[in-house]
């Protein structure tokens, strides 16, 4: 402070200047009567009371300086994102500080404190005043119960009993902030002398989640079990329990832990008993949270979007099992997100469909001859049918409809063409005994992955499909109906 620097160099000043004047008026100084003497004390001590008030004074203003920053930072914000709102321009008011750090924005380029969002702005609950580490991204959340508290000496499961309560935020802004984040975790030290947490199955020690559910782990992420970090270090005091201060003893054990389960952080509550020697201690951490829960990855649901920023009620495509779907997402009240299915969405990363036609005869002179080349092309987008060869080979998984229809000529025996997927026969037809233009029809719908390959095959050795220039009658056409977009 070096405005109280000034005051004590006036005070130095103030008694050089007496000091001097004493120096120029000798015989007065030596001869100083005890009235004279008294009265400078006096003085002396008015002055340093008056010194001590305007110290007081000092650190009231520097305090009261520091919440009124505080105060223009958040009015600030307001009126900022209000001028950009009647401006019509975005607004950036990020979630987390992870956020806030991936805007690259120069505002948010300092650690400290500052006001974020997570259940969105404009929805939910207001804007919660955090500290964000700009180099990593972490948000933290402080409360009430930071430092070292005594636990008192009592008997009873959960005779102590302390809320925790976070400042400046809400219980449901910090379920949006777990929520949105990709890790959350939240230290706790208990040292204890006595004051198990645990014996012979009997509670004593428990902490509230988020949702104010009695907790008994102590770090990790596993809400079924009873356990401490010794334990999963594997070196508790006692190695058959699963926490040090479970062992019950009359000496100072402390357990540490991380509680890591995102999904019931942040602790709301903090419980002991049994504390039979004396009392103990415990010291909770900040919650801190980082990263983003919903990166890179396509949104399965309306809460997936709400938790990538999405908040305009409206229609939405969604991914579901190999399909795109849409559905009508009401982000209203924010993180409950309702969501409505309205139907699927045909969605295709390219066209396929081709229809090529033979325009000549042709017998089989094998049995199973590959029916080849078909002379004319129609339509062959995706270019997946090789007119050449006859063969189709699928570019994309999904579903295909094939249809095949030809006439065959006057023969004395069956005709049977087939179409195979692959090298498997999956269907057969063609007229029987010995019509003449006979109809062959093989309409077929089929689930295809990558590389399929699909060919007519006329398996009457000899057998004779009838087609001409001017009148073409062996007709091939296939489209991929689905595609399986997410394969
Ligand atoms: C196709 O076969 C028919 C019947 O055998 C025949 O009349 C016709 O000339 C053939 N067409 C060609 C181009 O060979
Ligand atoms: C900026 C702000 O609102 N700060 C408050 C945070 O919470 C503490 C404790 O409740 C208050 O004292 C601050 O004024």
């Amino acid at each position: 402070m070096p405005s109280c620097l000034t005051y004590v160099v006036l005070v130095v000043c103030w008694l050089s200047i007496t000091g001097a004047s004493s120096a120029i008026h000798p015989p007065e100084s030596v001869q100083r009567s005890p009235t004279t003497e008294t009265l400078l004390i006096a003085k002396f001590d008015e002055m340093d009371a008056k010194l001590r008030d305007q110290e007081l004074r000092l650190q009231n203003h520097a305090s009261q300086i520091v919440s009124l920053r505080e105060e223009i930072q958040r009015l600030e914000s307001i009126l900022h994102n209000n001028n950009l709102k009647s401006q019509n321009k975005a607004v950036f008011s990020p979630r987390t500080c992870q956020e806030a750090l991936d805007s690259g924005l120069p505002e948010f380029s300092q650690s400290g404190m500052y006001w974020i969002d997570p259940d969105g702005v404009g929805i939910g609950d207001g804007s919660i005043y955090v500290y964000c580490d700009m180099t990593t991204g972490i948000t933290a959340v402080g409360h009430d119960s930071e430092s070292t508290i005594t636990i008192p000496k009592c008997p009873d499961a959960g005779c102590y009993s302390r809320p925790i309560v976070y400042s400046n935020s809400t219980i449901r802004q910090l379920k949006a902030l777990t929520e949105i984040s990709a890790e959350c975790y939240q230290s706790i030290q208990v040292n204890c002398i006595g004051g198990p947490f645990t014996v012979e199955d009997i509670d004593y020690a428990w902490w509230n989640d988020i949702e104010d559910k009695q907790q008994n782990f102590w770090s990790g992420s596993d809400e079924t079990a009873h356990i401490c970090q010794c334990a999963i270090d594997g070196n508790c005091i006692l190695p058959e329990l699963p926490c040090n201060c479970d062992a019950n003893v009359a000496v100072p054990l402390s357990d540490n832990g991380e509680i890591t389960l995102k999904r019931v952080l942040p602790v709301t509550r903090l419980n002991f008993g049994h504390t039979s020697y004396v009392g103990g201690s415990h010291t909770l951490g900040k919650l801190e949270c980082v990263g983003k829960s919903a990166e890179a990855n396509v949104p399965t649901s309306c809460l997936d979007l709400w938790r990538t920023g999405y908040l305009l009620n409206g229609l939405y495509s969604i991914r579901r099992d190999q399909k795109v779907v849409f559905v009508y997402c009401d982000f209203s009240l924010g993180q409950d997100v309702r969501e409505t299915y309205v139907g699927y969405v045909d969605v295709k990363s390219q066209p396929v469909q081709f229809y090529v036609q033979k325009t000549a005869n042709f017998t089989a002179t094998t049995a199973n001859a590959e029916l080849s080349p078909f002379e004319m092309v129609k339509l062959n987008e995706g270019g997946a049918m090789n007119e050449q060869t006859g063969i189709f080979k699928a570019p994309k998984s999904g579903i295909y409809v094939f249809d095949f229809a030809a006439v065959d000529l006057p023969g004395g025996t069956d005709l049977v063409v087939n179409i195979h997927k692959n090298d498997e026969l999956v269907a057969s037809g063609g007229p029987v005994g010995s019509a003449n233009h006979g109809t062959v029809a093989i309409p077929s719908m089929l689930q295809l992955t990558v590389d399929d390959t699909i060919k007519i095959t006329i398996s009457t050795l000899n057998g004779m499909l009838y087609s001409d220039p001017l009148r073409p009658m062996t007709h091939f056409t296939g489209f991929l109906l689905e595609e399986d977009i997410f394969a």
